[in-house]
């Protein structure tokens, strides 16, 4: 293996390096992954496949099935980037881990999907400090095979570099938290899962769902940027749109006037439950009580 690629495969969470280049990708180093990095993949790969059936939606099922990602191995990001273009013209690039917010937003703005290259180990399986190949290989690639949510991250990404500038930017990651990461959708049979963060956890997938703890809220922008998040468990609060397409009509939508108007309002907490909000599910809130019980 290559000094420079040995370096990068063997990043800690919280590393900081220098980027190489300006855009912070690298090279995916595919032919480095070893055979027990592959097996980390293997696991991950199928315990969620089990899993998700019934639970993902139509449209996360659908990409999945017609992207050259398996069980038997890490994916490739230049393969994965050929279906992709055809599709909806975006491509996975490798970077290291986190990237600064602007170099995240610029490389969304341009279809480009930036995808942690490294695996997370045998013995932290569940838990993720950043971003790893299987979270955003296995949780966001799929998506980004529809249309509606191609052109939706896409304007994130516009709206991002925007929001950075007008020192907003807090409001809108919140909405890229409870729709690409965390949100559900409302199915003619009954409430599924699109949210990365979900569709890639083994235990989130079935408390999101299936918990009687979580509030399941009716999607609402405003509400949505009020409300804090929660990057440390299993959310409080998930927000249900009634189809993709409604994630599209908010990238056509002007920001600016609703920073505005939410401008010194309070924020709301995870777990609020306001008046005006349409509840799918009241949750009762057991789950996270009973770890702020003394
Ligand atoms: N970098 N690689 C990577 N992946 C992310 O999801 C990411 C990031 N940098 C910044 C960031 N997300 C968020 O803080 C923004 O969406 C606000
Ligand atoms: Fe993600």
């Amino acid at each position: 293996m290559e000094a420079a690629e040995a370096t990068k495969h063997g990043l800690a969470a919280g590393d900081t390096v220098a980027p190489e280049r300006p855009d912070w990708t690298i090279d995916q180093g595919w032919k480095n992954y070893t055979p027990a990095e592959h097996a980390v993949w293997k696991t991950l790969f199928e315990r969620q496949t089990r899993l998700l059936p019934g639970r993902a939606c139509d449209e996360f099922v659908e990409g999945m099935k017609n992207l050259p990602i398996g069980a038997e191995q890490i994916p490739d990001f230049l393969e994965l980037s050929e279906v992709l273009m055809q599709r909806t013209g975006w491509q996975v690039v490798a970077v290291p881990g986190l990237v600064p917010d602007e170099v995240f937003f610029e490389h969304l703005a341009n279809r480009r999907f930036p995808a942690g290259n490294f695996i997370r180990k045998p013995h932290e399986l569940d838990y993720l400090e950043e971003p790893d190949v299987f979270h955003d290989v296995f949780g966001h690639v799929p998506m980004l095979m529809n249309p509606a949510i191609a052109d939706y991250i896409q304007a994130y990404g516009e709206g991002g570099l925007r929001a950075k500038k007008l020192g907003v930017l807090d409001k809108l990651a919140r909405v890229y938290w409870y729709t690409v990461e965390f949100g559900l959708i409302q199915q003619k049979d009954g409430l599924r899962i699109y949210g990365a963060g979900i569709a890639s956890s083994r235990t989130e997938s079935v408390f999101s769902l299936e918990d009687p703890s979580p509030n399941r809220i009716g999607f609402d922008l405003e509400r949505v940027m009020r409300t804090n998040y929660r990057i440390d468990d299993f959310q409080e609060s998930y927000f249900v749109i009634d189809s993709l397409a409604q994630l599209l009509e908010l990238a056509t939508i002007d920001f600016a006037p609703l920073y505005a108007r939410i401008a010194g309002k309070p924020d709301y907490q995870p777990g609020d439950v306001l008046p005006a909000d349409r509840v799918v599910v009241r949750g009762t809130g057991r789950y996270h009580d009973a770890k702020r019980a003394p």
